[in-house]
């Protein structure tokens, strides 16, 4: 009866380490293996000037350019899929958007990672 009740209370506990000390050894695999945003041109929230704006998306990791995607929200709600023009350097993706006038743009890219991992997000950004 006793080492029934120990039992029962050693358990969640010894469940809970292994899962601490799994995420403590396998994010930053994770977080290296995975395309992050870096940082891009235009910046997230950022204002730029129209009506031709370059885009520059920089990754943690390289990724696949044939197997990654770009869109753009324009102000009137339209969805434009944006051509990815090349990749000036690994992990870095750049594109150009012609003829936009002033408002609100979000851009949103999806890449695939070399370690076959898809992973998306958005830039908004504003054309002034
Ligand atoms: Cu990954």
């Amino acid at each position: 009866m006793d080492m029934l009740v120990h039992t029962r209370m050693f358990r969640p506990w010894f469940a809970a380490i292994v899962i601490a000390s799994g995420i403590a050894v396998f994010a930053p695999r994770w977080a290296l293996a995975h395309a992050v945003l870096v940082s891009s041109k235009p910046g997230v929230n950022g204002t730029v000037s129209g009506p031709e704006v370059a885009v520059l998306l920089k990754y943690n990791s390289r990724v696949d350019m044939e197997h990654s995607t770009l869109t753009l929200l324009e102000p009137d709600g339209k969805v434009e899929k944006v051509v990815i023009e090349g990749e000036p350097e690994p992990g870095v993706l750049s594109a150009k958007l012609t003829g936009l006038v002033k408002g609100a743009y979000v851009l949103r890219w999806q890449v695939l990672a070399t370690d076959g991992h898809i992973t998306r997000g958005k830039v908004p950004f504003q054309v002034e």
